[in-house]
């Protein structure tokens, strides 16, 4: 008699990770269920660039986080046996403009699947998509899993809601609730207003002609960066673990704004020099003289996060969990994606 096959369902499928976790989960043989919200002209890009928006086992549902009964009715009426929370409005710098909404989608969204678990089925596994904006102020470094959290803003505060939530119908329900503490992983599938793909993009732009100069905001920033293919294997083996529980996934090395500048130029051979401090720096070509990056206040944020690395030896211990790229490859394959996307007029 076969196996059937798992059934998962997958928040945020239209995202960087959804896409990636949604070809992992087709690998392993399961049949994907990307949830996605309604608005007036649904992405569906990056699940195109992988070739898989058409594939017989995904199918895509309509929901909405925010509201518990449609949550409800999501899991009752496909009935999976993994759910991998990845939904958020995950960009930092617009949840101090929209703190609540931010909150409704990152905390009450988590919870309403939460609840939908409890109520329909406690056995189905969830993954909590946490991160390491969670630590926010620096407390101590390398940071793990047992390191105190000082959340610096509206999206590191309701993910830590989300994160204690799921430790908690764990202790209380004894759901399989885990949370990956996920550091900044990156990828060409990576949104264009955070601060890696905005570099590679203009990279790209400024290497062919068609930009003069890149806008930044704080340089001195430093985060530790991995690749989000190698990141979204850490998810699964999350939930196929005996024990649901939380894990740091991080590279352990971290580097400043200015050097993922540095060697996004680099991979296009322009040698970049740095001139001048904080708010007057500019990054200027040594070979031409022409002033190429400058720094502009309105990319500052009210509350910064100065420095995250994270220490992954749990995963590695419990999960065999590793990263397998490194910075400097990645930055390569995202500049090299971007030069073919603007060589070809395409923009994502
Ligand atoms: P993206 O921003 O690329 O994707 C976010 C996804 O959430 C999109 O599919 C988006 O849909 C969806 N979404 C946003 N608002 C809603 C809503 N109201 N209802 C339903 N879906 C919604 O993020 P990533 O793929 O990079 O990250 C995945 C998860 O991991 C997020 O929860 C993020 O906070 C978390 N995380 C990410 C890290 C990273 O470095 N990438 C690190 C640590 C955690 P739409 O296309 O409609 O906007
Ligand atoms: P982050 O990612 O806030 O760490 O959150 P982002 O790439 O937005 O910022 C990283 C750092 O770069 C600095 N920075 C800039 N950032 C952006 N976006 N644009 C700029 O012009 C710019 N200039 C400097 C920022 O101030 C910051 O210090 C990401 C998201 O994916 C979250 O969802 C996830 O939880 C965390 O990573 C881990």
């Amino acid at each position: 008699m076969e196996t059937p096959t798992k059934k998962a369902i997958v928040t945020g499928i239209t995202g960087q990770d959804g896409a990636y976790l949604a070809q992992l989960l087709l690998k392993q043989g399961y049949t994907v269920y990307g949830a996605y919200r309604r608005t007036s002209s649904v992405n569906f890009w990056r699940l195109a660039e992988l070739d898989i928006l058409n594939h017989a086992n995904v199918h895509l549902v309509e929901y909405d986080i925010t509201d518990l009964g449609i949550c409800i009715a999501l899991v009752q009426k496909i009935e999976p046996d993994e759910i991998y929370n990845l939904a958020a409005q995950s960009f930092v710098g617009v949840s101090f403009e929209q703190p609540n909404t931010t909150t409704q989608i990152n905390a009450i969204g988590a919870l309403n699947l939460l609840e939908a678990i409890r109520l329909v089925n406690p056995k189905i596994r969830f993954y909590q998509a946490s991160t390491s904006e969670m630590f926010g102020k620096v407390q101590s470094i390398p940071q793990t899993e047992s390191t105190p959290f000082y959340p610096c803003s509206p999206y590191g505060v309701a993910k830590l809601y989300a994160h204690w939530m799921t430790i908690n119908y764990r202790e209380s329900y004894g759901i399989f609730g885990a949370s990956g503490i996920l550091f900044n992983h990156e990828s060409p599938l990576r949104g264009r207003e955070f601060v890696t793909r905005k570099i590679t993009d203009a990279v790209a732009r400024i290497k062919l002609g068609k930009q003069d100069c890149l806008e930044l905001g704080n340089l001195e920033a430093k985060r530790d960066w991995g690749y989000a293919r190698d990141y979204v294997e850490g998810m699964w083996q999350m939930l196929q673990a005996k024990q649901p529980d939380s894990y740091v996934l991080a590279t352990g090395r971290t580097e400043a704004v200015r050097t993922f500048v540095s060697l996004a130029f680099k991979a296009v051979d322009i040698k970049l020099v740095f001139e001048g401090k904080a708010e007057n720096e500019i990054g200027i070509d040594l070979h031409t003289g022409r002033t190429l990056v400058r720094v502009n206040r309105k990319f500052y944020r009210p509350a910064e996060v100065d420095l995250l690395v994270g220490n992954p030896e749990k995963a590695k211990r419990e999960l065999n969990w590793e990263p397998k790229t490194s910075l400097e490859e990645l930055c390569q394959m995202m500049v090299m994606a971007d030069l073919k996307r603007v060589e070809h007029g395409v923009s994502f």
